[in-house]
């Protein structure tokens, strides 16, 4: 019996396809299970509030006593009435806990053998870990196939929320939440290779990045749902958004993460560390223009000195650049805080060595003779020296 409500309000509000709605559009499983009763909610305490606002005037009118006449009490008790509208609307509170407390419960059960992807929060961007070495801000998942995330914060809470997928959950540092959807619309491939290599090699040279707004699909050409920060985070949380893009196939998803799990052989190291930059977070504490973020500027930081916290100095040569990135607590820069994550595990001896010659190409190119130390460094490639 309960059982039909949802039926007769998707029938009387399904609306969420249409341009009235104000809902975006639904791409999960929960969209059928919470959108009906949002509506529902909201038609009982519409009908009530007219109900109520209504009888309230029509009261006020009809006791309406002329001025300076005597107020008399005609407090007066009817068990029937009492009875009706205490026991009428509990049944439908019961309806709405009824349906609140079973959806709430099919997003806490993540069913068993979901695709696990781990992501990672920070001020003021995200890192979905799709293993092997894979961390990208856009999260990939594949339709009709449950996915959960295993959450974790670098620093303060935020919360991830995909409206198309109805789903919001708080990450908080220092411990594991985790959400699950099935993602039922698969993204559409809008722009073609041709278009994409275009786009590409425009915002190479006006050294733009990606601008998903006006563009509406991916770097790999998908077109995308929204993913946003829901917990004020700091002075960035209006920009801590990427996108999701869902695949029809397993295999499609396969080939997309293959693409992003090393450096393409036509790529030179210090490009693909740029990249990597902007990818991996580097770009949230580090800049490239002399700017003081939270870590030291990459700017003019290869091959010179580097004072550090303890009062010594080092050269900020292959070496020390590889140690702050795996063992970062080993040399704090004097003047910074502790607080950058490790990435050891996280990154690829050739991922290490494209971002140290990304460092070093920032340097003001053959200004300074300590920088010939190209492709010194242990067991790596030494064709592979920076332009
Ligand atoms: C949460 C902020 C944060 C992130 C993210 C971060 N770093 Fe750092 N990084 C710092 C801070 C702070 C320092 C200075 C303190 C120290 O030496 O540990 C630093 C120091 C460094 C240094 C030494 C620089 C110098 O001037 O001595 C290197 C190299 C470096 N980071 C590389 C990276 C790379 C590569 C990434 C991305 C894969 C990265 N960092 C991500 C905060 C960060
Ligand atoms: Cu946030």
């Amino acid at each position: 019996m309960l059982n039909m409500i949802p039926a007769a309000i998707t029938l009387l509000a399904d609306q969420t396809e249409s341009k009235l709605s104000l809902f975006p559009k639904s791409a999960s499983t929960f969209s059928s299970d919470s959108d009906w009763i949002f509506h529902f909610i909201t038609i009982v305490a519409l009908i009530f509030f007219i109900a109520i606002v209504i009888a309230l005037f029509g009261f006020a009118l009809k006791y309406k006593k002329a001025k300076g006449q005597q107020a008399e009490s005609q407090t007066d008790h009817n068990t029937t009435i009492e009875l009706v509208w205490s026991i009428g609307p509990s049944f439908l509170l019961i309806v709405m806990f009824y349906f609140g407390a079973q959806g709430f419960l099919n997003h806490r059960t993540i069913p068993e053998g979901a695709y696990d992807l781990g992501v990672d929060a920070y001020k003021w961007g995200w890192g979905i870990n799709y293993g092997k070495f894979v961390i990208h801000p856009e999260l990939h998942v594949v339709a009709g196939e449950p996915t959960k995330l295993t959450m974790t914060s670098k620093d303060v809470i935020h919360s991830l929320y995909i409206p198309a997928f109805r789903v919001k959950k708080d990450i908080v540092p220092g411990r594991f939440n985790y959400m699950w959807f099935k993602a039922t619309e698969p993204s559409e491939k809008i722009a073609t290779d041709e278009e994409l290599e275009q786009l590409a090699a425009k915002d190479a040279e006006t050294n733009a990045s990606w601008d998903y707004d006006a563009r509406q699909f991916t770097p790999d050409g998908y077109s995308f749902y929204d993913l946003y920060c829901a917990e004020y985070c700091g002075t960035n949380h209006s920009q801590m958004q990427t996108v999701v893009v869902v695949h029809e196939t397993r295999e499609d998803l396969e080939a997309w993460i293959k693409k992003y799990s090393s450096r393409p052989s036509t790529e030179s190291p210090a490009s693909y560390g740029e990249k990597l930059y902007q990818r991996r977070g580097c770009k949230s504490c580090h800049s490239i223009d002399g700017t003081k973020l939270v870590g030291p500027s990459w700017k003019d930081l290869a091959g010179k000195s580097r004072p550090l916290a303890s009062g010594e100095s080092v050269t900020a040569d292959e070496n020390y650049l590889r140690e702050s990135i795996l063992n970062p607590k080993a040399k704090i820069a004097a003047g910074f805080q502790p607080v950058m994550p490790s990435y050891k595990g996280q990154l690829t001896d050739d991922d290490i060595y494209s971002l140290i010659e990304y460092i070093k190409s920032l340097g003001e190119a053959g200004a300074s003779g300590g920088e010939t130390t190209a492709a010194e460094g242990e067991g790596q490639p030494a064709e592979a020296a920076a332009e």
